[in-house]
């Protein structure tokens, strides 16, 4: 073991931060980088179930809360954009390989949004999932993703609110109302616990991310975090998971839970979910389509170099 490795090892082991310049296994680089990338799309593709509903917003006060919610989304993909460019790879070649189908984002975002109680549902199931992961990812050894989760958990944990918010409105509202919020989470009960990814036993990454400290608790831990803050949760709102074994375990101390259906996340994870196509087709004519913006930003860029603006 050479010195640079010694002292990779000592960061990692004194739970220190790895920073951009410090020297780092090149398979510690890639896998901090592929995480980061699966990060960064979800974040933005995750603005597509939601801008959908932006112009149907029930009130003035709804939409004006779920515009800021979406932008919070965009800036937390030009963090994690900025954080994978401190490992090398450029926000071009991350969008080239999202739109070659080379790279992945979080299968949640493959279901559709059908109506207002999917926005509650969203808010409240899926930016809660996103929280349990990411709180714990504030503690994960590289630097610039460690205090990207902070801001963005901050942020999270209003739009988690924004959702329950919806989901409790619609609960306690007519019959109707409170049938679109069951039929909510009734489809994306599912779909959100596996957005923490395959069983322990079954996850490629896990070890060489947990023995590296990238990765502080297994998917299977946070998981099972998620569903005992979550089962409560609606409880209060008067709603049922869609699981008749979602019971409190005496001898666990957790809420148990049944299988979860593998081959149909594996299906969305690789390319044939319900909305894959809509989604990668939407982010490729946005680019296109917007790409003079790009060009009038470096131009300006270019422009005013050297030049205190
Ligand atoms: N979807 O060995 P593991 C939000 C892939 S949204 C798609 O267990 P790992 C805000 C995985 O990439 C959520 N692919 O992998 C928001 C790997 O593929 P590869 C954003 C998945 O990395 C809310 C393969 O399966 N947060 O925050 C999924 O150790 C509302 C093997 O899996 C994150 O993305 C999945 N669910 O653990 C925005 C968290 N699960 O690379 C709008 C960051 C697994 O071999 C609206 N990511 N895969 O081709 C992570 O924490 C981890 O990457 C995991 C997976 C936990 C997702």
């Amino acid at each position: 073991m050479d010195k640079f490795e010694a002292a990779f090892n000592d960061i990692i082991a004194k739970d220190l931060k790895v920073e951009p310049r410090d020297w780092m296994p090149e398979e510690y680089r890639k896998h901090v980088l592929r995480q980061v990338s699966q990060h960064a799309h979800s974040e933005v593709i995750g603005m597509q179930p939601e801008g959908n509903w932006l112009l149907r917003a029930p009130s003035l006060r709804s939409k004006q809360v779920l515009l800021a919610k979406i932008q919070d989304e965009g800036g937390h993909g030009l963090y994690l954009y900025s954080v994978a460019e401190t490992l090398g790879m450029s926000r071009e070649e991350m969008i080239n390989q999202l739109h070659a189908g080379k790279a992945k984002y979080s299968s949640i975002f493959n279901y559709p949004a059908l109506n207002w109680a999917d926005m509650g549902a969203i808010g409240w199931l899926v930016d809660g999932a996103a929280i349990v992961n990411q709180v714990s990812l504030q503690k994960t050894s590289y630097g610039p993703y460690s205090r990207g989760m902070v801001r963005i958990c901050k942020e999270e944990s209003f739009h988690q609110r924004q959702g329950y918010e919806i989901m409790l409105h619609m609960a306690r509202g007519t019959k109707e109302q409170k049938e679109m919020a069951q039929d909510a989470l009734n489809r994306f009960w599912f779909p959100s616990l596996m957005m923490f990814g395959p069983h322990d036993a079954d996850s490629a990454h896990s070890s060489k991310a947990m023995e590296w400290k990238i990765k502080r608790e297994s998917n299977d831990q946070l998981r099972q975090k998620f569903i005992d803050k979550t089962v409560p949760q609606a409880e209060f709102l008067g709603l049922t998971v869609p699981d008749p074994n979602c019971k409190w375990n005496e001898t666990t101390g957790h809420y148990d839970h049944s299988p979860f259906n593998w081959d149909e996340f594996w299906a969305v994870v690789n390319g044939d979910g319900p909305c894959n196509t809509e989604r990668l087709d939407h982010h490729k004519k946005a680019h296109n389509d917007n790409a003079w913006v790009r060009d009038a930003a470096v131009a300006y860029a270019k422009k005013t170099e050297g030049s205190l603006v």
